[in-house]
């Protein structure tokens, strides 16, 4: 189903099985000894890459998670590690659900995550977020206390910005953290961006081609800052640690913030502003190239 699709489904209330707030049940039995392979090999392929370029907060939930390469988790399993950890649990969905039912499943310390597995020929790309891109890309980051503050903090934000009107902006927050963020440390840029961390191209793209800008994060910068779906993304926002990230959502009062938005325009996605702080000014190389439209 195209996300299109989904968009048009979702204007039509819960799919069949589903309770009102688009839950359903994980039917891990009804897995397929393909499936548990798929998510194994997908899983095997990060887990050989990722260390030295994913965060000590993911690895660290990774591992306390115990999401090894053994097939799809058993959410019911993950669950009890997961809630004594941070109070955080992860429920099943069919797919995209509406805004406002993704909001308040964060408010509520719960992360929607899809059921299904993407198929072997989608390996490297989807379009809406399988079991994979959540349970893997998303769920290790809420073993962090701060980061589950965070995402519970999105998720009430999240609420307001809907009956402000803005929610754009906060979904280009979310999408330039939580989806595609870096993390700056000692050791140099590491990733904490789920939509990064659970791709095998993009988690080599993000830190080592000189093509997309990296940029330091500044919240009105961020929102007003587009963003692709279909590709590498041309720019990277780095933090400086987690709590920084908490602290901007907690600290700022976004009903001015959305009004200063309202009179500013869009900041074309390549683009580097004077006052930006510049940690790699970037070719656009790959984007000029046509990117993954024109990528073996
Ligand atoms: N639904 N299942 C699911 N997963 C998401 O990441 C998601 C969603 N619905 C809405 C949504 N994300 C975004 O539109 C918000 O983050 C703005
Ligand atoms: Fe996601």
């Amino acid at each position: 189903m195209s996300v299109e699709q989904w968009l048009d489904a979702i204007k039509s209330g819960p799919p069949p099985g589903a309770a009102s707030d688009w839950t359903i049940d994980q039917n891990f039995e009804g897995y397929s000894e393909a499936e548990h392979r798929l998510w194994t090999k997908l899983y095997e392929r990060q887990a050989e890459l990722l260390p030295g370029r994913a965060c000590d907060a993911f690895m660290h939930g990774l591992e306390a998670l115990d999401l090894h390469g053994a097939g799809i988790p058993d959410f019911a399993r993950v669950n009890e590690k997961l809630m004594a950890l941070t109070g955080w649990q992860i429920v099943a969905v069919p797919g995209l659900v509406p805004d406002a039912v993704f909001f308040t499943h964060l408010a509520s310390r719960r992360f929607p995550a899809g059921n299904f597995i993407r198929r072997p020929e989608e390996l490297d790309y989807l379009e809406e977020p399988d079991v994979f891109h959540d349970v893997f890309g998303h769920v290790p980051m809420l073993t962090d206390p701060v980061f589950a503050d965070y995402i519970q903090a999105y998720g009430k934000g999240g609420l307001r910005a809907l009956k402000l009107g803005h929610l754009q902006n906060l979904a280009r927050l979310y999408w330039y953290t939580v989806e595609f963020g870096l993390l700056a440390t000692l050791q140099g840029l590491r990733i904490y961006g789920a939509g990064i961390v659970s791709s095998y191209a993009e988690s080599i793209f993000a830190l080592e081609s000189d093509s997309p800008n990296r940029l330091g994060f500044d919240l009105e910068r961020v929102m007003r800052t587009p963003y692709r779906i279909d590709d590498f993304q041309e720019v990277y926002f780095v933090i400086p640690s987690l709590e920084f990230l908490l602290d901007q959502t907690t600290s700022t009062d976004f009903a001015p913030l959305y009004a200063r938005l309202e009179g500013l325009s869009d900041i074309p996605i390549e683009a580097i502003e004077s006052n930006d702080k510049v940690f790699s000014r970037g070719t656009q190389d790959y984007a000029c190239a046509g990117g993954r439209r024109h990528s073996a």
